[in-house]
C-alpha cells in the first residue's frame, strides 16, 4: 500500500508556490495582478489507506506515502477513501482545510485533541460522500474561516449519514450550513446560542436539545428533533427562524423555544400562521413547522403555542421543554389538544384560559384556539373536552377523553361570563369570514421571523 504518488505530488505542489517568487519575478513598477493568488496555495493531501497494523492515526502504515499528518502541520486536506471500516482513536490536534470521507468509507474518528477546519474558499469544510461516518470527542471540533471569512462554513453529506458526537465551536463566522442530500446527525450541543444553522438540502437530525442563534430551513431541506422517551423534554432554542413550507422542521414529540426581546405579538402571530398551515385542516401534513407525532395522532394531539410568561404565569428564567427560557419566549410544543398552557396536562388551568376567552376572535392556542381558526368556540371546546383529565405520556397518545367530567367542570366554573352555549358562540363570531383556511399542500413562500431587536425585555 505504498502508492505514494498522490500525496507526494500534492505535497510538492504545496511547497512549490512560494509567495515571494511572484514578487521577485515582477519587474519594478509593474503592479501585481497575481496578488489574489497568493493564498491559493495547493494544500497537502493526506490519504488514509487503513494498511497499518493498527487503526491509529499515528500509524504511518495507514497513510499513502507512509507519513501521518501530525499536529502543527496546518491546512492539509485529509481524505478517507477506503472501504475498510476504521475506528481511528488518536486524532491529534490538527488545523485542516477539508476533511473528506469519499464514497464507500465508514470511518469513526475520535478526536483526542482539538481539530480546526477552516478555509476561505467556498469549498465544503467536511465532505461525506456516502456510508456512515462519525466524528466524536473528547476533542473539540472548531469550524470557521481562515483569514477573510467566506461566509460559508459548510458540511456536505451527499448521501448516508455523518454523525457529530463532538462539541462544535466556531471561529470568525459562527455559522454552519448543511448541504447534500444525506443526513447530518448531531448528538451533542452545537454551541451556546451563537451559531447560525442553515439547512440547504437533506436532513439535520438533532438527537439532543440545541441552542442556536438562528435556524434557516430552505426548500427541500429538513430539520428533525429526535423524539425523546418523555414527550416535551427536548427542544430547539433560537432567536430567529426562517423556513420554507417545501421543507420541514419536525419537532416530533418535543418543542421549540423562540427567545425574543421585542415584538412578541408579531412573532407570535407569524408562528401561529405557520402552525395553521402545518396543521392543514387537522392533518398536520402541511409542511413547514410541524410535528410528525401530531400527524400520526391528529385527533388527540397537536403543536400548541404560547408565550412562556402566559403559559407559566411568571417571567422567571426557568427550565422548560428541557432547557432554560425567559418569560419573553414563545414556546411551541407537541401536546394534547386542549392543553392551553402547554404543561402536558389537560385540566382546570386550561379550562380557565379557555373560558376566559370563549367567543373571542383573533385568538391563539394559549387562550383556547386549539384548531387554529383563530376563534375560541365550540369546536375548540369539543377538542378540549375529549382530552380533559388526560396527561401526555409516551404511550397513550390515542384514546377517548372524558367529556362528561369536562362538561361538569365547565358547569362549576362560575367565575366567567363567557358563553358556553354553542349556538350563541357561533353567532358571536362573525369574524369567521376573515379566516383564511390553509388547504393541505398549500404552496407558500417561506416564513421569516426576524431576530428579536434588543430593545429591552418584554414584561
Ligand atoms: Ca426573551
Ligand atoms: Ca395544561
Ligand atoms: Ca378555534
Amino acid at each position: 500500500m505504498m502508492s505514494s504518488q498522490p500525496r507526494a505530488q500534492d505535497g510538492r505542489r504545496a511547497r512549490s508556490l512560494p509567495t515571494r517568487f511572484a514578487h521577485s519575478a515582477r519587474p519594478p513598477g509593474v503592479s501585481s495582478i497575481t496578488e489574489p493568488l497568493e493564498r491559493r496555495v495547493m494544500m497537502a493531501a493526506h490519504t488514509w489507506t487503513g494498511g497499518g497494523t493498527t487503526d491509529n492515526w499515528s500509524d504511518a502504515g495507514n497513510w499513502v506515502g507512509g507519513v501521518a499528518p501530525l499536529s502543527g502541520e496546518n491546512d492539509a486536506v485529509v481524505v478517507f477513501n477506503t472501504t475498510d471500516a476504521s475506528s481511528v482513536q488518536d486524532v491529534p490536534s490538527l488545523a485542516l482545510t477539508q476533511l473528506r470521507f469519499d464514497a464507500g468509507s465508514n470511518v469513526a474518528l475520535t478526536l483526542a485533541q482539538n481539530t480546526v477546519l477552516r478555509t476561505e474558499t467556498t469549498d465544503d469544510e467536511i465532505v461525506s460522500a456516502s456510508g456512515q461516518n462519525s466524528i466524536s470527542g473528547p476533542g473539540l471540533l472548531t469550524l470557521g474561516s481562515l483569514g477573510t471569512p467566506d461566509g460559508n462554513t459548510s458540511i456536505n453529506v451527499s448521501a448516508g449519514t455523518l454523525e457529530f458526537g463532538v462539541a462544535v465551536s466556531t471561529i470568525s463566522v459562527p455559522e454552519l450550513t448543511k448541504v447534500g442530500a444525506g443526513t447530518l446527525s448531531v448528538s451533542t450541543g452545537l454551541s451556546d446560542d451563537n451559531l447560525s444553522v442553515t439547512a440547504k438540502a437533506g436532513t439535520i437530525l438533532f438527537n439532543t436539545s440545541q441552542r442556536v442563534k438562528s435556524l434557516d430551513v430552505q426548500s427541500g431541506a429538513h430539520v428533525t428533533l429526535a423524539p425523546s422517551a418523555t414527550p416535551g423534554t427536548r427542544s430547539l432554542f433560537m432567536r430567529a427562524i426562517s423556513f420554507s413550507y417545501q421543507g420541514s422542521i419536525d419537532l416530533t414529540n418535543g418543542g421549540m423555544i423562540f427567545d425574543y426581546d421585542f415584538g412578541p405579538v408579531g412573532i407570535h402571530y407569524g408562528l401561529r400562521s405557520a402552525l395553521q398551515v402545518a396543521r392543514a385542516n387537522g392533518t398536520w401534513k402541511g409542511g413547514g413547522l410541524t410535528s410528525s407525532f401530531a400527524a400520526a395522532n391528529p385527533t388527540t394531539t397537536a403543536l400548541g403555542i404560547a408565550e412562556k410568561a402566559t403559559a407559566t404565569g411568571n417571567t422567571n428564567i426557568e427550565p422548560i421543554l428541557g432547557q432554560a427560557a425567559d418569560g419573553s419566549s414563545i414556546l411551541i410544543r407537541f401536546t394534547l389538544l386542549g392543553d392551553a398552557n402547554l404543561d402536558g396536562v389537560v385540566g382546570p388551568a386550561d379550562l380557565n384560559l379557555f373560558a376566559a376567552h370563549f367567543g373571542e376572535t383573533d385568538q391563539v392556542w394559549v387562550n383556547g384556539d386549539f384548531d387554529y381558526d383563530r376563534t375560541v368556540g365550540p369546536a375548540d371546546f369539543n377538542l378540549f373536552a375529549a382530552q380533559f383529565g388526560k396527561t401526555l405520556s409516551a404511550t397513550p397518545l390515542v384514546g377517548g377523553g372524558n367529556v362528561e367530567s369536562a362538561v361538569s367542570a365547565v358547569a362549576e366554573l362560575k367565575t366567567t361570563a363567557a358563553p358556553l352555549d354553542g349556538q350563541r358562540a357561533v353567532a358571536r363570531t362573525p369574524e369567521r369570514r376573515s379566516f383564511t383556511p390553509a388547504p393541505a399542500g398549500l404552496v407558500r413562500p417561506s416564513i421569516v421571523v426576524a431576530p428579536a431587536a434588543r430593545r429591552g425585555a418584554f414584561s
